[in-house]
């Protein structure tokens, strides 16, 4: 049974997907396959797919990167839980910082919440300089705007330099 939301309480947010290990495409798929189950919320909408070179840690394979917009009853602090569950469950395994992985998920925003603790940064602290985040993000809200930031079109605009292909419908 599928039960409605709580409208008192549900919140927008938008989640990054990123695989580079392992057949990403399918396993940013079975991601999304995933967060459409999660407890308490509802996927709305998810971009394509892009292949995209690796930032920061360059000496890696490429990655495919994805964003959804999904609506939630769970708080900041359990949805950032759930989704590391979720990596999990899929074989992640944590090495260094920027490695390699099997599937990795991000909040990137959680209403226009601004938030810092040792665990959860919001907005993500670097979504505004990653192509591979913003040219997804834009394909689902055109019209975004990153709180702190401004607007998603001139984030994505300083990050020319970033190489990324739109691949597949996800
Ligand atoms: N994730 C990172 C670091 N660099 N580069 C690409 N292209 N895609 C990613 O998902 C990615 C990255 C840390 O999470
Ligand atoms: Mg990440
Ligand atoms: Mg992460």
């Amino acid at each position: 049974m599928i039960l409605p939301l709580h409208s008192e309480s549900v919140s927008q947010v938008f989640i990054a997907l990123g695989s580079n290990l392992e057949n990403p495409l399918s396993q940013v798929r079975r991601g999304m396959m995933l967060l459409a189950g999660l407890e308490h919320s509802r996927l709305v909408k998810r971009s394509s797919l892009y292949r995209t070179a690796p930032v920061g840690h360059i000496d890696q394979p490429d990655f495919i990167n994805a964003v959804v917009q999904m609506e939630t009853n769970l708080t900041p602090h359990h949805l950032l839980d759930a989704l590391l569950e979720i990596e999990r469950a899929c074989g992640r395994v944590r090495t260094f910082p920027n490695a390699p992985r099997i599937l990795d998920l991000d909040i990137l925003l959680f209403e226009n919440l601004q938030h810092n603790d040792t665990k959860l940064v919001l907005p993500h602290p670097r979504m505004h300089e990653r192509a591979f985040v913003l040219q997804p993000l834009l394909e689902i809200v055109a019209d975004c705007v990153i709180p702190g930031r401004g607007s998603a079109v001139a984030c994505l605009a300083a990050c020319a330099a970033q190489p990324l292909e739109c691949i597949a419908s996800s």
